[in-house]
This record gives structure tokens, sequence and C-alpha cells, in this order.
């Protein structure tokens, strides 16, 4: 046991200490810079008898300290308590320290806990597939992701030290690759492999950081983005879509990147079984396009060759034929079509 009585000073003790603690399981975890904290707590224990519970929401627990205090006064043992708290509670939702704890009344008062609440954490070596998982009810929404390696210690696997040295290999495509997959969803799989080889000869592995939520829609919906996607399969011309969106609360879809688009050619085929024709926001108004649900038309793909205006073609449609096709039809057609509204 480490003492550290007798401090005044909040500031060395910090210092004394984490000299102390470090190279513990925070350090098995190494975060992106742009994965930060969800929350911070602090719990105080004023009896060593009574439970300290350790809480996070929708992520894990990450230990930042545990000291004894005694009043003003601060007598830090951190050998048992640091560790011991570190070991019962770093990566878990929600953790109870009860007997483990030694509690000393002769020289601590109270346990203190710091602790911050980061992403779930998941890693998937080259060439398997992981399940990433939220509680009943909940949500994943994916802060990071990448394939490819960041250190030397991650999945070593079979292959020999020279396959581990480039430790900046990132696929581009990862992020989207996740988060359409798993965005949403209440579990979701993923494979640890890629299109294209960011990084030839290199052993890699698919890393994902992301959250649990509240699901941000109503039943039937599809969150993405931070709004929320619908699918009716039934045919309608576009004005018809249209109203029909408008009684759920949205408008016909609209789409700003290939990720949406790609996103909303998905929804459809996971609704659908197939890249069904579908109707989505886009109308011509004079000679301006634009989006109904009143969305800057600030992006678009038109197949080649469109718009073609043929026959006063006014409306977008997608999929044309099964394809991945985006049309200018007459707006008269019968479609399927995807709504969106905000959560
Ligand atoms: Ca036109
Ligand atoms: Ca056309």
């Amino acid at each position: 046991m480490m003492l550290c009585s007798g401090l005044s000073s909040t500031l060395l003790l910090a210092a004394t200490c984490s000299l102390i603690t470090s190279g513990f399981i925070r350090a098995q975890v190494s975060f992106p810079s742009n994965v930060t904290a969800i929350s911070t707590g602090r719990v105080v224990t004023s009896n060593g008898l009574s439970v300290h519970r350790l809480s996070c929401v929708g992520g894990r627990i990450i230990v930042r300290s545990a000291v004894y205090r005694c009043g003003g006064e601060v007598t830090c043992s951190q050998g048992d308590a640091e560790n011991n708290v570190r070991n019962s509670c770093d990566g878990k939702t929600v953790c109870d320290i009860k007997s483990n704890i030694t509690y000393d009344p002769g020289v601590c008062r109270y346990l203190e806990t710091t602790y911050d609440c980061f992403p779930h954490h998941n890693v998937t070596c080259e060439g398997s597939q992981s399940n990433l998982q939220c509680g009943e009810g909940q949500v994943i929404v994916v802060s990071w992701a990448n394939y490819g390696r960041r250190d030397t210690t991650t999945c070593p696997g079979q292959y020999t030290i020279a396959n581990l040295y480039d430790v900046n290999c990132v696929w581009p495509g990862s992020m989207e690759y996740v988060t359409n997959r798993c965005n949403g969803k209440n579990s979701c799989t993923v494979e640890a492999k890629s299109p294209v080889d960011p990084c030839g000869g290199i052993y890699k592995y698919l890393e994902v950081f992301y959250t649990c939520q509240a699901p941000p829609c109503r039943p039937g919906w599809t969150w993405s983005g931070g709004r929320c996607f619908i699918f009716d399969s039934s045919q309608k011309n576009w004005t018809d879509a249209e109203s029909s969106c408008k009684t759920l609360g949205g408008h016909l879809a609209s789409f700003h990147s290939t990720a949406e688009y790609t996103f909303i050619r998905g929804l459809i085929y996971t609704a659908a079984g197939s890249y069904k024709d579908a109707w989505l926001g886009g109308r011509e108004n004079g000679t301006v396009w634009m989006w109904i649900d009143g969305s800057q038309f600030d992006f678009i793909n038109w197949a080649k060759g469109e718009p073609n205006n043929a026959g006063g073609n006014n409306c977008i449609q997608i999929n044309l034929k099964g394809q991945d096709y985006v049309n200018d039809a007459g707006c008269s057609h019968q479609f399927s079509f995807v709504c969106v509204r905000d959560p």
C-alpha cells in the first residue's frame, strides 16, 4: 500500500498517484483523438459498507482515480483502491464496488471515485467477424471506425512482426461501412475486410467505437445521420407519395452525400428484398431542382445522360429498373417511395 498522507495539495497528490497508477487497464485502449468521453461521473462513499455504484449510460466506464479521503486531509492508498476499482469497473456499463475494497476506518473516512464514460470498443481481427450489441431497447450509434492498424499490439495474429509495423493503416471507407450496417440497430455483425486493401501485406483489424442510445426514431423508422427514414411499398404518383409522407410527419426523402444515397438504397433493399423503383423528394421547380423537405439541393448523382427531361420529367426516382440509377421521371408514374422526418 502506498500512502500519500499529509499532502495538502490536490495537484501534488494527483501527480504522485498518477506515477503509481500509470499503465493499468486504461492503457490497453488508446482512444483516437476524436473519440471523447460521453460523460463523467464522481461517486463518494461515506461509509465503507455502503455500495459504491459507477454507471455509464450508453458506454463503458474508464476509472480516472479512486482515492480514500479523510476530510480535508487526503490519504491515498492507490495500490488497493485504484487497482481494485479499475479491475472491477473498467469496461463495464454499471459497476458496484462492495467487499473488494478494503475499508480502513482507522485511516480513511470515504472513498472517492471519478470516472469517464467512453464509447464501447470492439476489435475484429482480419478475416473474422463480430457482433456489436446494445442493451434491450437501445440502438447503436457509431462514433469512430477504422479497418487498418493503429498499433503493434492489437491482433498480433499469426503474422510476422514485419506485418505489424505499419501503424498508420487507414481504410477511408471504414466509417461508411460500419454505419451502414450498424447505426440505428440494436445489434449488427461486422466483418474485418475491405473491397480494396488499404495496406498490402499488413495484418489488419476493424476497430469500432460506438455508443448505445435510446432509439431516436419512432417504430418502423430507421435512423441515419440525425434523421429518420421509412420505405413505403405502395405505388403512388409523386404528389400522392408526398402527401402520404406528410401524414406521417415528414416528406419524401432527400440525400446529400453518397453515403446517404447508399443508405436509402439499402433501406429499400432491406424492406423490399430488392432495389425497387422509388420516388424521392427531388422535384424540378421551373428550371431549378429542389428537395421537398426544404433541405439544400447540394448533392446529386444523376445517372449518365440524366436528367434528360424525357416527356417533361420533373421528379426524382431512384433504382430505375432495379439499377443504381438516379433519374428524372414523369411525376405521374406510380412508384413506391421513401419518407424522411425528424426524430
Ligand atoms: Ca424537367
Ligand atoms: Ca429521365
